[in-house]
Order: C-alpha cells, then sequence, then structure tokens
C-alpha cells in the first residue's frame, strides 16, 4: 500500500481524511466522502493545478486583482471591485476534470487515475459575463471563442504557449459563463481560483480558468498547447491535434457513493449522485445484478437548475450474496449513460456504466 501523503501547505484547509492526495498538485474527494446534500463542501472538494498555484499574495487584496478584456468594443481592464458594480448571479454547478474516471481505463492512460472523485458540485457567485460584454460595447465582430488566461507566473526563458493555461470555448458559452469571486458563500479560495474565476457551466474542469487575468474574445482558438495539442479527444497511441474534439461540453454521467464495504443482510440504502453535463439530467436507474434489470432511482433534495447534480437514493432489501450495483443517467435530450468506456488516448470523458459499478459483498 502506498503511504498518504500529506496535505499540501496551499489546501492544509482541507479536511485530510476526505481527500486522496495524488500529488501536490492532484487531490481527489474520496467516493465515500460525497455526501447526500447536493453541495459538495469546499473542504473537500478536489483539486488539480496543471502549474503551481500562485503565490498567496494574491488573495491579499482581492478587489485590487485586474482583468484585462479584449476583443470588445471597448477593450480595458476592469478590477474586482469593478466587477461587482455590474451585477451578480449565482450558479450551482458541477465542476469536473476531464480525467475523472482515468483510472478504469486498462491502457494506464498518463495523468491523475481518477476514480470518481475529480468532481464536486458547487455554487459560484459573481457577475455573468455577458452583463461584462454589455458594460465593454459589446463583443467585437468576427469573434468565435471566449478565451481566458490564468494568472500564474510562468517560469522566465521558456515559451509561454507550451504551459501557459489558456482556453478558448465557443462563444455559445457566453449564455452561461460567470466572473466568480465567491465558492460556495465564501471567497474564492487559492486552491480554487481566487480572487477571480471564469466559469462556464457544464463544460469539463481545465475550461473554469483560475486566478483569471485576461478574458478576451477572439477570431480563433487560442495556440496554446493545453488548448491545441492538449485535452483533445483521441484514439489510443495518436498524438494531439486541433482537429480532434476538445474537452467542452460534459456529457451525462451518475454513480454510486454507498454503500461501497460489505453490508449485512437487510435494508440497504444506496446513495450516488447524477448529472447531465452540459443539459440537464432527466433520470436514474439502479441495477443490483451488473446491468440485467434496472430501476429508477428517485432524486432527493432540491433541484438546483441544468448544471448541478442530483443526489439519488434507492432503499433495498439485500439477501446475503455478492452483487453489482450500477447506476445510469439519461439527461433530458434523451442521452443514455453507455455501458462502455470510450477508449482514449488520455483517459478523458468516460461516463461507461460498468467500470463505475460497485461490486458488493451483502452478509
Ligand atoms: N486554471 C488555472 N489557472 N490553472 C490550472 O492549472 N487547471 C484546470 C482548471 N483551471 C487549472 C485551471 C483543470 S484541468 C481543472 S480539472 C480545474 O481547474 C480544477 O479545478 P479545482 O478548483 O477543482 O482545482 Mo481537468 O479538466
Amino acid at each position: 500500500a502506498q503511504e498518504a501523503l500529506p496535505l499540501p501547505d496551499y489546501v492544509k484547509w482541507k479536511t485530510a481524511e476526505t481527500l486522496i492526495v495524488h500529488s501536490a498538485n492532484t487531490l481527489e474527494t474520496r467516493r465515500g466522502a460525497i455526501g447526500t446534500s447536493v453541495v459538495t463542501a469546499s473542504d473537500r472538494l478536489f483539486v488539480r493545478n496543471n502549474l503551481p498555484a500562485p503565490d498567496a499574495a494574491i488573495v491579499a487584496d482581492r478587489d485590487a486583482w485586474g482583468v484585462a478584456f479584449a476583443g470588445v468594443k471597448q477593450p480595458r481592464s476592469l478590477t474586482v471591485a469593478e466587477l461587482k458594480s455590474l451585477g451578480v448571479e449565482t450558479v450551482a454547478c458541477v465542476l469536473q476534470c476531464s480525467g475523472n474516471g482515468r483510472g478504469f481505463f486498462p491502457h494506464k492512460p498518463s495523468g491523475t487515475p481518477w476514480t470518481v472523485g475529480a468532481a464536486g458540485c458547487v455554487f459560484w457567485s459573481g457577475v455573468p459575463l455577458k452583463a461584462v460584454v454589455e458594460a465593454l460595447g459589446g463583443v467585437a465582430d468576427g469573434m468565435a471563442f471566449i478565451t481566458g488566461t490564468g494568472g500564474e507566473t510562468l517560469p522566465p526563458g521558456i515559451d509561454a504557449t507550451t504551459v501557459v493555461v489558456e482556453r478558448s470555448v465557443p462563444l455559445r458559452a457566453l449564455e452561461q459563463a460567470l466572473l466568480a469571486w465567491e465558492l460556495n458563500g465564501e471567497p474564492i479560495s487559492l486552491a480554487h481560483g481566487g480572487p477571480l474565476r471564469l466559469v462556464i457551466p457544464g463544460y469539463y474542469g481545465v475550461n473554469n480558468i483560475k486566478y483569471v487575468r485576461q478574458l478576451a474574445f477572439t477570431a480563433e482558438e487560442t495556440k496554446a498547447n493545453i488548448q491545441t495539442k492538449g485535452y483533445r479527444l483521441r484514439p489510443v497511441g495518436v498524438q494531439g491535434a486541433p482537429d480532434q474534439p476538445s474537452m467542452w461540453e460534459m456529457n451525462v454521467k451518475s454513480w454510486i457513493s454507498q454503500p461501497l464495504e460489505q453490508m449485512k443482510a437487510g435494508r440497504v440504502v444506496i446513495q450516488g449522485v447524477a448529472f447531465g453535463g452540459a443539459r440537464a439530467v432527466k433520470s436514474v436507474e439502479v441495477s443490483l445484478d451488473g446491468g440485467q434489470s434496472w430501476r429508477p432511482a428517485p432524486f432527493v433534495g432540491p433541484d438546483l437548475g441544468p448544471y448541478a447534480w442530483r443526489p439519488f437514493v434507492l432503499a433495498v432489501e439485500l439477501k446475503p450474496g455478492n452483487y453489482s450495483l450500477a447506476s445510469r443517467a439519461t439527461d433530458v435530450d434523451g442521452n443514455v449513460q453507455p455501458r462502455e468506456r470510450m477508449d482514449n488516448d488520455n483517459g478523458f470523458a468516460h461516463n461507461g456504466w460498468e467500470d463505475h459499478a460497485v461490486k458488493l459483498a451483502v452478509v
């Protein structure tokens, strides 16, 4: 067994027993620590940094943080204080790494072998990007992408495009994009992208740029490696390239979070979470026999909107024996979670229900 790594300093405030520390830049929420009350507490939310987090000095004076806006009719910089005067909105959404579920791929893709815990459902509060754009005269003509740049200080002497966290998403995401300063009712911690984060509800984690320092409407996608070669869906063994699908809108997914360990015969309460990704989730089913038969599982708790997940609960009577507990969600457009994973080089977008099933012994 691997020895547990301690929490790195910038996330010392997190609850260690709820997390798996893969590295200083990758922490996963334990499958049994997801909870039942819709929102993932910040102290157990996963962390994924492509570059080390910046110095904590950047959250000392949050309101002074400045963002340069480009590709609008009246380009200029705005501070967080100024952004706060333009409007406010709150959205609940699933934040999920593109590689969540990578640990199930048999070809052992490079990258963190997350199982289910590179995901959480959180509240973000901030100003709708739309309101900012209006204040800046509208999007300049001919722009097709929203390009956000992370505020990390890059090591000197290297070509910035090779390491900068800069991502482009299609302009249609302007509908739901937010510049957020609050996470679950508190100023966003450094670990999660404070003082200001670009949030694209319904899109994979990588598009949610932390400590955003530039927001540009652009005619083309950024030339940064993380966009052109990274986060592209392609067959195993193939290099990343701009003509492959980018990790943008998330797909429909669910998993069981309880029970995970041996149970006594009798009443067992099965729990999990289901979400539609870029669209709302409609329903979820649970199987006790590895997918031979399915029964609907009711959602519990409030519906926090199309981008949030919905906890589900199914109470069943189980006799002694071995069970394979699986869940399968359907979104409002009728997309159903597939049985199989879609093999791909980086182990992205895994929503196959079979790999996510829980083997349960009842005694
Ligand atoms: N941002 C920045 N600036 N940097 C980095 O590194 N990362 C990504 C996002 N953003 C980054 C950013 C990723 S990749 C993810 S997932 C996310 O973030 C996470 O989040 P949190 O808060 O949890 O940590 Mo994959 O797709």
